[in-house]
């Protein structure tokens, strides 16, 4: 029943988007603030007392703990990328909802509270993670300045949300106010398919940074000859064929996402290009030792082309490994599913967990999802697994209760 409850509910918030053909749901927009409305209102039917929090985060706690022990949250986002599929952060929302919901009555040694974080994926403005790090005590007013691809500031954009910006940073929860976070959350990736698994326990989030790259040239008539060209576009193209290379023969996934050209005119040599990297490793070491590979070829190319390079990191966050603690509860979960010997796994995804781990031990369940596709319309999930990550997340509770008594 709660799993076709889960489905049913993923559904309904895949109809919230800012485009009528596909999904689009970004930080302090319309259609977040419709989502957010929806979970408290169904935080609220299990049993839940629900709030906004400063961040435009949506946070839910038992109405038994109406007291100030701490919590364990679950929880995951309800923000997506462009063009994104309906379970990404969505999912681990709504299983978290269906446990505390089988557990309102439980008698727990700490309170349960469900977390609905706003902007995991940093769509709109760039930076990333900006809920779960004002929740972890990490938001910085910095943030504030930052704009949208139409040049609204995130300062504008949170006060017509109905926020307060200068109050954001208040959403911080008091270190020992929470015990541990356990997040589930589709895998994002082929293995737990390819094992013929339905769950799996993560082991450590991937280290991650995002860069803004630019060559600056010179703006031509496309009549100039060859020699005199300084085209910044051919040296953004070379410089991204440079960073397959690089990344793929350091085993780091490396990914442009957006590029963009001015004067971007078909008959004249583009002076501007920018563009993306989004850059991850196992480590924050692998990582820093691959960009610096491509650093020192994207520097080349510059220099050979008469070129100006720029680089600007919008975001970075290091590799956050799952606790011991709570890695053994999410495995003790999906024993309790019938899988003797879950299976363990690195999230190259990056995850709200990756902010929390700064407030608290972080735990994560993934979940097999078709063909590891996500970040798509084609993202799917089996009934019976979101059937068993309900199972597997409930008795990871119940597992780390049973230790804190
Ligand atoms: O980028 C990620 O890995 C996540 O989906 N935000
Ligand atoms: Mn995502
Ligand atoms: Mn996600």
């Amino acid at each position: 029943m709660t799993a076709v409850r889960v489905l049913a509910r993923a559904d309904e918030l895949a109809t919230h988007s800012a485009w009528e053909d596909g999904i689009l749901r970004a930080y302090l927009t319309p259609e977040q603030s419709r989502v957010n409305a929806i979970a408290a209102a169904w935080m609220r039917e299990a049993g839940l007392r629900a709030w906004p929090d400063e961040a435009a985060n949506v946070c839910g706690r038992r109405l038994r703990d109406d007291d100030d022990r701490p919590a364990l949250l679950l929880g995951s986002h309800l923000d997506t990328v462009p063009g994104a599929g309906r379970y990404d952060g969505i999912l681990g929302v709504l299983v978290a909802i269906e446990v505390a919901d089988r557990l309102r009555d439980a008698d727990l040694p700490f309170a349960l509270e469900v977390v609905a974080f706003g902007d995991e994926e940093g769509t709109r403005f760039g930076a990333t993670l900006l809920g779960s790090r004002a929740l972890a005590g990490g938001w910085r007013d910095s943030w504030l300045d930052l704009t949208d691809p139409d040049g609204v500031t995130l300062r504008d954009a949170a006060t017509l949300f109905g926020l307060i910006p200068e109050n954001i940073a208040s959403a911080a929860r008091a270190p020992g106010s929470v015990i541990g976070y356990l997040e589930c959350h589709i895998e994002q990736g082929p293995r737990l398919e390819a094992q013929g698994r339905a769950l799996g326990v993560v082991t450590t989030i991937a280290a991650a940074e995002r860069r803004m790259i630019s060559y600056r040239g010179e703006a031509r008539h496309c009549a100039t000859p060859w020699e005199l060209r300084h085209d910044a576009l051919l040296g953004a193209s070379e410089a991204i064929i440079a960073i397959e290379r690089i990344a793929r023969d350091q085993g780091s996934p490396a990914t442009v996402g957006r590029i963009r050209v001015e004067p971007d005119a078909v008959n004249v040599i583009p002076g501007f290009a920018e563009f993306s990297l989004d850059l991850r490793d196992g480590t924050a070491a692998g990582r820093d030792a691959t960009w610096g590979l491509i650093r020192h070829e994207l520097q080349r190319i510059a220099v050979e082309r008469g070129l100006d390079l720029e680089v600007t990191s919008t975001h970075a966050a290091p590799e956050a490994p799952c606790s011991p603690s709570l890695r053994a509860a999410v495995a003790a979960g999906i024993r309790a599913t019938g899988d003797a010997d879950p299976i363990e796994l690195v999230s190259i995804a990056g995850h709200d967990a990756m902010a929390v781990a700064d407030l608290t031990e972080i735990g994560m369940l993934f979940v097999r999802c078709a063909g590891g596709i996500s970040h798509h319309a084609d993202e799917s999930v089996r009934e019976d697994d979101v059937a068993a990550a309900i199972d597997a997340l409930e008795a990871a509770v119940l597992h780390l209760a049973d230790q804190h008594r």
